[in-house]
Order: structure tokens, then C-alpha cells, then sequence
């Protein structure tokens, strides 16, 4: 990657959501090293972050070989794979303009334990199912132990469960990130609780001004990362997340409609790819009809996805290898029809011969049997038609 491959407003601000301007060569050597880091104006290291990697061109035409190999060791490959058999993005023809699965590339520097209330990307939800892995963690090189304080921040947290953090506290330095995520099904709660914290305090930290880019929709517009006291208030409503700490080679499901945030604890780069399950499929087809009220030049408003042509073009699939299954299925009834009919009719004429073996008997019970098993023909085959 050079300094060439980065858009004017790829470098991100997590604490105020704004573009930064600096060379792409100076945002990875403060990834690396805590003194290289740009200062905000209280002389504290910023929290920086690479949006949107690649910008506009195909990660597999850019790095084929990297990603080859990403999906040679993906989990689920079934499911994830651009052309898993139970991914149904995949069954969009290739005359359509293909929605763009990623990979993308999440490059982000640690959050600083003193500001607990920050995350790396707010709370949000996405279209599609996902699946994110760390590839790389970089613990910074600073004058205190970042592995140690880190860890102290992460075991302290009540809603980390003890099986994560005997997990954690044997690879200190290969955390890379803390995720939340919440159940598609409490979208709803989530966004009464954060209109009445706004309506509250009117969010000092990151809530933007209302422009044409914003909804209103707390979660669409991501203004918002829930702190442990948020958390702690959604968890009396009755809705309890997952609080995930991803390490270095882990793999994070994230579901269609599942509000979720990021919180990275080292400095990162985690590999995104999006699909389409059968079982969430619901959920994106909901979801593109809310984004469609969003104002035009929301980034959610345009249907990139296009669900509808996807759970058309599955399904036209799907009923085609069944009626190919059908056709071969009664095909094999058919032949094992014709098994039964010559045993039936071997038994048949074994019995008449034992019991009436003249020529003329013989005759009679032939052209019954016949009739008998052509009658049942008939009627098997009929299905057919
Ligand atoms: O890692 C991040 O900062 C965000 C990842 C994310 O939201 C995703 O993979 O859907
Ligand atoms: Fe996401």
C-alpha cells in the first residue's frame, strides 16, 4: 500500500468522527509506535482510523493472493464464500452489477483506557450478514505497559464473562478488539434508550448536527457508542448483549440487523466479507425498506444489496434443481415399479402354474396380472405429467 491509495477523507477521527489529512505512511507509523501519533489539542495522542478499505476497487483485483488465501481459511465457507452454496448473494447473475461483499479492510488504532466512553466505530447495524477476522494486532511501543493496562481495563468490565478473561489474560498482547452485539430484535429498545439519553443531555461527545446526512435514527447515523453505564440501563430493559473480545486470528459473526459496536484495544486491521443466510434473509429484505426512508444522501439509502433480485433469482434456483430432483425422483419410482411389476408378475405366474398350469388358464391369468400392473403404471406416471 502507498501513500497514493488513500482518499482525501479515509483517516478518521474516531472521537469526533471527522477526516484528518495526514499521509497514509504517517497514520501506520502511529499505529506502531504511540509517540509517532498526530496530537489533539489537549496534547493527547489521537485515535485514528482508515475507513472504507479499498475505496471503490474489488479487494480480490487488488490483492488476488491475499485474497485466495483469506478464504481458503474461512470459517463457515458454505455460508461466507462469494459462491458458498447457502450464500444467496451468490445467485445474483453475473449480467447484474455484483453488490460489492469485500472484503474491507478495518485498520484502527487502540482506544486509550482513560477514555472508556470512545469506541473505534459506533454503534450501527449492516445490511447484510458479516463475518470479521483479526489479521493483524500491534501492541504500540509506549513508556507504560499497554499490554497490562489494557488487559486491566478488560478484566475489570462486570459484562465480560470469567471463561474471556482466563482467555485473555494468557495472550495479553494479541487482544485486538471488544465488540457488543445485540439481538436484531431489540433495534427498537436500543433507539428508544438513546433518543432519551439525546433528549437528556443532548450528547456532548459525538452526536452530529442535524444535516442532510442524518436521519434522526440514532442507530442509522451512528452517533452513539453505549458505555457501560448504557449498557448497564439497556440490560434492565430486558435487553442483554454479547460482549465479544476478539483475538488475534478470531472470527466474529455479525447477523443482518444486529446493532453492534467496536471497540479496538490494540492497534488492528481485521478483514470484513459480507453474504447473505437464508436465515436472516428477513432481515435484509426489512432493512432495505428502512433505509429507503432515509434523505438521499444518506450513506444507507441507496439499495446496494438489492435483496429483492437476490431472494428471486435463490429461489428461481432452487425451484429448478427441485423440479430436476422431482423429474429424477419419479424417474427411480418408476424404475422400481417396473422391479415390483416382475416380481409381482413372476409370483403371479408361479402361482398359476402351480395351481393351474393348463395353457389356456395360464393365459387368462397373464392378461390379469398385466392389466392389474398396467392400471398401477398409469398411475404413477400420471404424477409426471
Ligand atoms: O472493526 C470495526 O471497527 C467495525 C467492524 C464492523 O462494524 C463490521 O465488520 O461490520
Ligand atoms: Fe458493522
Amino acid at each position: 500500500m502507498n501513500d497514493q491509495t488513500c482518499k482525501p477523507n479515509c483517516i478518521i477521527n474516531c472521537k469526533t468522527d471527522e477526516p484528518v489529512r495526514m499521509k497514509l505512511s504517517k497514520f501506520f507509523e502511529g499505529f506502531e509506535i504511540m509517540n509517532r501519533r498526530p496530537k489533539d489539542v489537549n496534547n493527547q495522542p489521537l485515535n485514528l482510523k482508515l475507513k472504507d478499505w479499498p475505496p471503490g476497487d474489488d479487494f480480490s483485483n487488488l490483492m488476488p493472493d491475499h485474497f485466495n488465501e483469506l478464504f481458503e481459511h474461512m470459517p463457515m465457507p458454505i455460508y461466507v464464500r462469494r459462491d458458498g452454496p447457502l450464500n444467496l448473494a451468490g445467485y445474483l447473475p453475473e449480467s447484474f452489477v455484483r453488490p460489492d461483499l469485500g472484503p474491507k479492510m478495518y485498520t484502527a488504532y487502540g482506544c486509550d483506557v482513560n477514555t472508556p466512553d470512545i469506541g473505534t466505530t459506533n454503534l450501527h447495524l449492516d445490511i447484510s450478514d458479516a463475518v470479521n477476522v483479526l489479521v493483524y494486532v500491534s501492541v504500540p511501543k509506549f513508556k507504560t505497559d499497554l499490554a497490562e493496562e489494557q488487559f486491566n481495563y478488560l478484566n475489570n468490565l462486570d459484562d465480560i464473562d470469567e471463561k474471556t478473561k482466563e482467555r485473555i489474560k494468557l495472550r495479553k498482547s494479541e487482544i485486538g478488539a471488544l465488540w457488543h452485539i445485540y439481538e436484531a430484535k431489540d433495534a427498537d429498545k436500543i433507539r428508544e434508550l438513546l433518543k432519551e439519553i439525546s433528549n437528556e443531555n443532548s450528547n456532548k461527545n459525538k452526536t452530529k448536527i442535524n444535516d442532510h446526512t442524518t436521519s434522526g435514527d440514532p442507530i442509522h447515523d451512528q452517533t452513539h457508542y453505549l458505555t457501560k453505564q448504557l449498557r448497564d440501563r439497556l440490560r434492565k430493559r430486558g435487553v442483554i448483549g454479547y460482549s465479544i473480545v476478539q483475538m488475534l486470528g478470531d472470527a466474529v459473526f455479525i447477523p443482518a440487523g444486529a446493532p453492534h459496536q467496536v471497540r479496538n484495544i490494540h492497534s488492528a486491521i481485521k478483514l470484513a466479507c459480507d453474504f447473505v443466510s437464508c436465515e436472516n434473509v428477513n432481515h435484509c429484505f426489512e432493512l432495505t425498506a428502512q433505509f429507503r426512508q432515509l434523505t438521499n444522501f444518506h450513506s444507507n439509502h441507496e439499495d446496494k444489496l438489492q435483496v429483492k433480485n437476490i431472494i428471486y433469482h435463490a429461489v428461481k434456483d432452487a425451484l429448478t434443481v427441485c423440479s430436476k430432483e422431482n423429474v429424477n425422483n419419479q424417474e427411480i419410482a418408476t424404475d422400481q415399479l417396473v422391479d415390483e411389476n416382475l416380481t409381482e408378475k413372476r409370483d403371479a405366474l408361479k402361482s398359476a402354474n402351480t395351481i393351474n398350469n393348463s395353457p389356456k388358464k395360464r393365459k387368462q391369468n397373464e392378461t390379469k396380472t398385466n392389466l392389474k400392473t398396467n392400471k398401477k403404471e398409469h398411475k404413477k406416471l400420471r404424477i409426471k405429467s
